[in-house]
C-alpha cells in the first residue's frame, strides 16, 4: 500500500474553527512530519470535530486544514485517512484536494509480523448500543445522500445540534459501556493475523497486552491513541523495522 520507511498514525484531532490551538499545533506536527520524511501519514478518524460534506470545503478553516494535508502530501508523505465518527462525511472531492487516499473502515499496513490492524476503534464498542444503531443510521448511503441534498445552513445546524445530543448522551454513559468490548478486539486481532493493533475514538491512550487465546497462545498488543487537547498532540510512530513509539507534539 506505502513504500517502506517511517509510519506515523493520529487520530481524534477534533480541529475546528474555534480551536485555533489545535489547528497550529497540527501544522506544527504536519511541518515536523515533512521534515522528517516520513513515508506515510495515516489519519485514524476525527480529523474534524464535525464535517457536514465537502461542499463546505469552501469555508475559510476548512481550506486552511485542506492546504496543511496538501502541502504534506506535495513535499511527498503519502497520506491516508480512516473515516470517525465526526468525519465519516469525508468524501473524494476532499480527498483529492487534501491530497490523501481513504481507505476502507479497517485495514491492516505492512506485512507478516509486524503487520499493524488500524481503524477508527468505535466499531470495536460493541457495548455502546445506541451509539452502534446510530452508527448504522448515518453510514447508510441512502441516509447520507438525504442528508447532504440539504442546505449547507440546515447541516450546519443539525451537526451542532447533534454534538449537544452526543454530550448529554455519553454524560450518562458508563465508562464501560463507552470502552471497547474486549472479545471484539481480539476478534478483530485473530481473523486480521496481526499481533498489533492501533486505534483512536475511546480518547484513553495505552498500550494493552492481549492474549489471543487462538490456539497459539500468541500475545498482540492494543495501541490507543489520545485524541489532541491544548497541551497534547498525541501520535504513533512505526520505524522502518516495524517498531511502535509514541511521540507527542506537544507545540511548544
Ligand atoms: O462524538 P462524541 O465523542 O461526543 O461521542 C461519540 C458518539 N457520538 C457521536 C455523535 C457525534 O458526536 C456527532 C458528530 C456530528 C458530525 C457529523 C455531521 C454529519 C451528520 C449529521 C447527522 C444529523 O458519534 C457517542 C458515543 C461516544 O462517541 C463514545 O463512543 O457514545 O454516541 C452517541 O452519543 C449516540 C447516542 O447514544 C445516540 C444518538 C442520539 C441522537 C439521535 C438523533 C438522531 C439524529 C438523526 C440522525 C440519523
Ligand atoms: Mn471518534
Amino acid at each position: 500500500m506505502h513504500k517502506t520507511g517511517i509510519t506515523r498514525f493520529v487520530s481524534d484531532l477534533h480541529l475546528s474553527a474555534e480551536r485555533p490551538d489545535l489547528t497550529a499545533r497540527f501544522a506544527a506536527f504536519l511541518a515536523d512530519t515533512a521534515a522528517s520524511k516520513i513515508t506515510a501519514l495515516f489519519i485514524l478518524g476525527d480529523l474534524f470535530d464535525a464535517w457536514i460534506g465537502d461542499d463546505d470545503l469552501a469555508q475559510p478553516f476548512n481550506a486552511e486544514v485542506c492546504s496543511l494535508l496538501r502541502k504534506l502530501s506535495d513535499q511527498g508523505t503519502q497520506l491516508f485517512f480512516i473515516a470517525g465518527n465526526r468525519d465519516f462525511l469525508i468524501g473524494d472531492t476532499f480527498a483529492q484536494a487534501a491530497g490523501l487516499q481513504r481507505l476502507t473502515e479497517v485495514e491492516k499496513v505492512g506485512a507478516g509480523e509486524t503487520a499493524i490492524l488500524i481503524m477508527h476503534g468505535d466499531t470495536l464498542c460493541t457495548d455502546d448500543t445506541d451509539y452502534q444503531a446510530f452508527r448504522q443510521q448515518v453510514r447508510n448511503p441512502a441516509w447520507q445522500d438525504s442528508f447532504l441534498a440539504r442546505p449547507l445552513a440546515e447541516r450546519r445546524a443539525e451537526a451542532a445540534a447533534l454534538r449537544q445530543k452526543s454530550r448529554a448522551a455519553t454524560k450518562e454513559k458508563s465508562q464501560t459501556i463507552m470502552d471497547v468490548n474486549a472479545e471484539v478486539v481480539r476478534q478483530a486481532l485473530i481473523t486480521s493475523g496481526c499481533r498489533r493493533l492501533i486505534h483512536g475514538h475511546t480518547h484513553r491512550p495505552g498500550c494493552e497486552q492481549i492474549l489471543l487465546a487462538d490456539g497459539t497462545d500468541g500475545v498482540a498488543e492494543r495501541w490507543v491513541l489520545s485524541d489532541w487537547d491544548s497541551h497534547r498532540g498525541d501520535a504513533l510512530e512505526v520505524s522502518a523495522e516495524g517498531s511502535i513509539r509514541r511521540i507527542d507534539q506537544s507545540g511548544e
